[in-house]
């Protein structure tokens, strides 16, 4: 199974108009996290940043989304921020056309349920997952891995035959040290990126933005 982890393109004049020029350009640390858990289930990844790298959707389906004839199966992770949520629609357009057996999964900050039934009116996503990843994508992986149904994986929307279903939503992790750390080591180099100050959660505690 390959895994694919996409940081959407910011800076296609399509999210950022004219303020292009200072789209953000950060490690995507959410997908560094979900690599290194999926990792350590035995699920190797490839993370994949169209805004570091500059790549459109186009060149980044022609490079890693394999044609239907290849047996393998591909998973693709999406991260989605209130800002690239029309970046995403398009990406997920591009990969389906090449390959609609590609499985696309949505995670990030924008996917709520509201927004769930959103995409599901306008693209052709496989799943969602609402909330923190590590989990919910592991076992997602887990599942898909052994043909089996992922009605138990928290915070996971899926399609049952017509229907979309929605599990209870999964707790947070309460000790985020005992994650393994962020796969930066995937992510293009540090020097690709503006300047940042980055961390999860906030070092003085108690303050949610
Ligand atoms: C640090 C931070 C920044 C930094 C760096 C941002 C970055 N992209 O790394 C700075 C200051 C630059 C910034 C800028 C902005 N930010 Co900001 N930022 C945050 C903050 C405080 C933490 C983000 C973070 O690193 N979290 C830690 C990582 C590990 O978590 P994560 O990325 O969310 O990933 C986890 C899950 O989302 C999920 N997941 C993520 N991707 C995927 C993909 C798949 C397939 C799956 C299954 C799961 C999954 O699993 C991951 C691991 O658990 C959050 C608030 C918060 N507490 O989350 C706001 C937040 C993300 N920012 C927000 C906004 C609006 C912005 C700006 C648009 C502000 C602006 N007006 O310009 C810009 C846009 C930046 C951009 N395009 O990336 C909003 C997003 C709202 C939304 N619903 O989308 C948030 C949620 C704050 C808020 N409550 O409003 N931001």
């Amino acid at each position: 199974m390959t895994v694919l982890l996409v940081a959407p393109n910011s800076r296609t004049g399509n999210v950022y108009k004219k303020f292009e020029r200072v789209a953000p350009q950060w490690p995507p640390l959410g997908l560094g996290y979900l690599a290194s858990y999926a990792q350590q289930a035995g699920y190797g990844c490839q993370i994949v940043d169209l805004t570091a790298e500059n790549l459109s959707n186009q060149t980044f389906a022609d490079t890693y989304i394999p044609s239907p004839v290849s047996s393998e199966k591909t998973v693709v992770g999406i991260y989605c921020i209130i800002t690239n949520y029309s970046e995403v629609i398009r990406l997920v357009h591009t990969i389906k056309n090449k390959n609609s057996t590609i499985i696309v999964v949505l995670g990030g900050p924008f996917i709520d349920k509201t927004t769930v039934s959103f995409f599901t009116k306008k693209t052709e996503v496989d799943y969602f997952v609402i909330g923190e990843g590590e989990v919910a994508f592991s076992q997602l992986l887990g599942a898909l891995d052994q043909g089996q149904l992922p009605n138990n994986i928290p915070g996971l929307t899926y399609r049952h035959g017509f229907e979309w279903v929605s599990n209870p939503a999964g707790s947070f992790v309460d000790n985020l040290d005992s994650l393994p750390k962020p796969a930066r080591h995937l992510m293009p180099a540090l020097t690709t990126y503006r300047p940042y100050i980055h961390t999860r959660n906030f070092p003085i505690g108690g303050l949610i933005t």
